[in-house]
């Protein structure tokens, strides 16, 4: 009998990197989509057109985490033995302007999922992708799973009551609960609002003339930054084990928005200092200081660690870039 897992988010970046390791270990995979009029499905895209994958191995419902009858419904209807919940709305910035849906996706969301689990007869084993934005200004960096939660932005407090919930559905109603307190990770699937993925169509469209300039917030700020197909391997390892707990996914290493500019410009041999203009719009209200991740009991328990430097992520995105920006438009190239 094949493993099932179902996984909330699947559409976005990790959902689709953890679709891709799941399939290749045999697994039949599960998926909740958002009822929208347009699906963005554009990263399962090529597991979609397979007619060996799709609807043979790969199955995706219809349901969200503000309908949980419907939600229940379908987990009831999969049985799935492991449920990875990757969805919410995951952006810091955007969660200044938007708290309340933040909170109720991220929050909410998190807890109805619980609440679902908890009465299914045999429930699956349940990973959450929280964040390194729970710890906020932490005293102490790197981070470890017992550093203290004190968020300091909506989307942060969103994801801390998350996490505290699962902690409590773990010690409390005895599911096999597991937070990965993931710091940031990318990917040339990332979202385009999302720096990295920014920087980087950036410095492609201007390699090739189709962008001038590139405007941007704090280029000081500092982030540990890792490749996002290491961490999905992360999440299958944290649910692999006989018991759950918290792990932290990082790298230990931090770099500037800035050396991403410098990465990414180096890759396709442009001099970055003409383009890069400061726009205070993308300033955050506040921001989170010395978010450095230790991944220590990963490393030793999981036997996980992170296996693609920051420089060849910065260039293999922005090469990603270079070739989608060709391929849409082989005329416009440089
Ligand atoms: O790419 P960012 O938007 O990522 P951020 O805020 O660190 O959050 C990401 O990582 C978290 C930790 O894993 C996740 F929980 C969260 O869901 C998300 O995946 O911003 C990175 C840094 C920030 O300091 C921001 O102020 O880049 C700075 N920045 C400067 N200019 C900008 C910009 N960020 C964005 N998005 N756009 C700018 O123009």
């Amino acid at each position: 009998m094949k493993k099932k897992a179902f996984i909330t988010g699947i559409t976005g970046q990790d959902g689709s990197y953890l679709t891709e390791l799941l399939l290749a270990k045999g697994y039949e995979v599960h998926g909740s989509v958002r009822r929208t009029s347009s699906l963005e499905r554009s990263r399962l895209a090529h597991l979609y057109a397979d007619p060996e994958v799709y609807n043979q191995s790969l199955f995706l419902h219809y349901a969200d985490l503000d309908d949980p009858t419907t939600l229940r419904r379908v987990l009831s209807r999969v049985q799935p033995s492991e449920l990875y919940h990757l969805a919410g709305q995951s952006h810091v910035g955007l969660s200044f302007e938007i708290p309340e849906t933040t909170c109720e996706f991220t929050a909410m969301g998190t807890l109805r999922l619980l609440e679902i689990l908890r009465d299914l007869p045999e429930p699956p084993r349940f990973f959450h992708a929280t964040s390194s934005e729970i710890f906020g200004r932490p005293a102490q960096s790197p981070q470890t799973e017992d550093t203290p939660i004190a968020p300091i932005n909506p989307y942060g407090c969103a994801k801390a009551f998350a996490t505290q919930m699962v902690r409590v559905y773990r010690e409390s109603h005895g599911l096999f609960a597991v937070n990965g307190i993931l710091y940031n990770h990318e990917s040339p699937r990332r979202g385009e609002n999302f720096v990295t993925r920014k920087i980087c169509h950036a410095a492609a469209a201007i390699k090739l003339g189709r962008q001038r300039e590139l405007v941007l917030g704090d280029t000081s700020a500092l982030r540990d930054w890792g490749h996002a197909r290491d961490y999905v391997r992360g999440m299958w390892l944290a649910l692999d084990q006989e018991t759950a707990d918290d792990y932290v996914f990082a790298t230990g290493k931090l770099h500037s928005v800035q050396q991403v500019i410098e990465a990414a410009f180096a890759a396709v041999d442009l001099d970055w200092s003409g383009y890069v203009k400061f726009d205070r719009h993308f300033l955050r209200p506040s921001e989170p200081l010395h978010l450095l991740g230790d991944a220590t009991k990963a490393r030793t328990r999981l036997g996980w660690s992170p296996g693609i430097p920051f420089q060849e992520l910065i260039k293999e995105m922005t090469i990603a870039e270079l070739n989608q920006l060709t391929r849409t438009d082989p005329k416009g190239a440089a």
